[in-house]
């Protein structure tokens, strides 16, 4: 009998959202070896319990990021109260807390530490053949009462032997026109910003040949009708040559396509904004962070304020709209640094502004170090850990400082209307 597996992606804020697509690219891994799978996007679809139930799954599988735990615990503790069927976590919160989860949480049988694809396979087959095997990598379990973990597995490579992501699973006209086009084209980052777990989740960089990113490109965009797209890498133009590659090919396939990405200042230059141009680019999200060097440097995200100021004007001149990152609230920042950053992003004139106050995700180093980086954590509510809420507070800046300074950063905004994009 052909087994069944719900995955669940629970929401805070359904706004701007996209198809999540690491949990689509699992559900991709189980179809292909021979699993029925059915996915509940909570930003786009609500079911009942009963009708998930009535489903008779062979195990439930929930994402959580660090906002979304607390709604991911209720839906765990909801099912068990009706039902035993075995239920994994998967995703960046509790891959970092998994120990400490399981311990807290007797409801939750498994939890699958960071990239997924081939635990939860394994898993479910285990669960099939009710045998549970501890060959399973990346698996955090328990024993009784005590908390066992299998070793991680290395990182996933090559990408591209990944099936794509199984979009047919959600309904992809329910997603907004400008954000429902998500694409991820690499997995990890080569550096370490102190506010930043993606190098710490995937562990090494890695990227999928622009060839069969063009091939996932053109499918989607026959059969959804997309008429923008993006990137979502955490360094989408890491390497020049692969990015012009990429380029080549989205303009040569001559899609009439616009899409947008994120990347680092530091991975672009006017040369490569034209070609970027030419191919469709017509928006770029900057993680910019501040406009003060030692601010940026404390924070390791080696950037020079020369440089940001120039690749913004570069960008814009192109005709490529510019978002940029302010944070609020980050180590050594003073209140008058912060006002001299919104100073610096006034002058470059970004066409947006995300302001965003600093917050300490598991994960990074400023959650791990909290003393190295002298904060201290005030709100320990995850559902607040949105960008939008005073997490911490720093040698300088206590919680009211932070928030009047992320105020006066959105009244930055007000004045160049607000197109909320993504972040
Ligand atoms: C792209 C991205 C987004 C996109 C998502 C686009 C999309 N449609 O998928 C958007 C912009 C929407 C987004 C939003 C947010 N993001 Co984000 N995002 C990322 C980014 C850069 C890449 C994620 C990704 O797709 N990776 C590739 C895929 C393969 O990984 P994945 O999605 O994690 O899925 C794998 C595993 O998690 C696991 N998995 C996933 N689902 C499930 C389910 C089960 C049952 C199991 C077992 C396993 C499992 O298997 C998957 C395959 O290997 C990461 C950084 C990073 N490199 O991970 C940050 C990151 C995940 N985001 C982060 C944050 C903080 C957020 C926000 C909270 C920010 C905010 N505005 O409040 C929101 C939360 C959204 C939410 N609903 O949870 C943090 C998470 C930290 C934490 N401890 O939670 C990260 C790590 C970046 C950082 N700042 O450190 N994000
Ligand atoms: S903030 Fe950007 S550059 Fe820094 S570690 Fe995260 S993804 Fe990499």
């Amino acid at each position: 009998m052909v087994g069944m597996v719900v995955l669940i992606h629970p929401t805070i804020d359904p706004r701007a959202c996209s198809p999540p697509l690491g949990l689509l690219t699992m559900a991709a891994c189980l179809e292909r070896t021979g699993f029925l799978v059915r996915v509940i996007d909570c930003q786009v679809e609500i079911l009942s319990l009963s009708e998930v139930l009535a489903l008779d799954p062979l195990c439930i599988g929930i994402y959580a990021s660090t906002p979304t735990f607390p709604k991911a615990i209720e839906i765990v503790k909801e099912i068990r109260a009706f039902a035993s069927v075995p239920i994994v976590m998967g995703g960046p919160h509790p891959s970092f807390l998994d120990r400490e989860i399981l311990e807290a949480v007797p409801e939750l049988d498994y939890i699958i530490r960071f990239e997924s694809e081939e635990a939860m396979v394994h898993l479910v087959k285990d669960l099939q053949n009710h045998q549970l095997s501890r060959t399973i990598p990346n698996l955090t379990y328990r024993v009784g009462d005590v908390v066992c973990r299998t070793d991680l597995a290395p990182p996933l490579k090559p990408l591209d032997e990944l099936p794509f992501p199984a979009r047919h699973l959600v309904d992809m006209s329910k997603y907004p026109a400008v954000t429902g086009g998500a694409f991820i084209t690499s997995r990890g980052c080569s550096y370490k910003c102190a506010f930043c777990a993606s190098t710490f989740f995937h562990r090494e960089l890695r990227a999928r040949s622009p060839e069969k990113v063009l091939i996932e490109i053109e499918d989607s965009c026959s059969r959804y009708g997309l008429r923008f797209i993006t990137f979502f890498d955490d360094l989408f133009a890491f390497n020049r040559e692969r990015t012009i590659d990429l380029c080549t090919r989205l303009q040569e396939a001559d899609l009439a396509l616009q899409w947008g990405c994120e990347t680092r200042i530091d991975t672009v230059d006017p040369e490569l904004l034209k070609i970027m141009y030419d191919a469709g680019c017509r928006y770029i999200f900057f993680g910019t962070e501040s406009g003060q060097e030692t601010t940026l440097k404390t924070i390791g995200k080696r950037l020079r304020t020369q440089a940001v100021h120039d690749v913004v004007k570069a960008a814009r001149d192109q005709g490529i709209t510019v978002k940029t990152s302010l944070m609020i609230g980050l180590p050594t920042d003073t209140h008058d640094m912060v006002l001299r950053s919104i100073d610096f992003f006034q002058e470059i004139q970004p066409d947006y502004l995300a302001a965003l106050i600093a917050t300490p995700y598991p994960g990074t180093p400023i959650w791990t170090h909290p003393e190295k980086f002298d904060v201290v954590v005030i709100d320990h509510d995850l559902s607040h850990y949105d960008y939008k809420h005073v997490i911490m507070e720093t040698s300088h800046l206590k919680a009211e400082n932070i928030w009047d300074l992320y105020l006066e950063t959105l009244a930055f905004n007000m004045e160049h209307s607000p197109l909320d994009l993504v972040r």
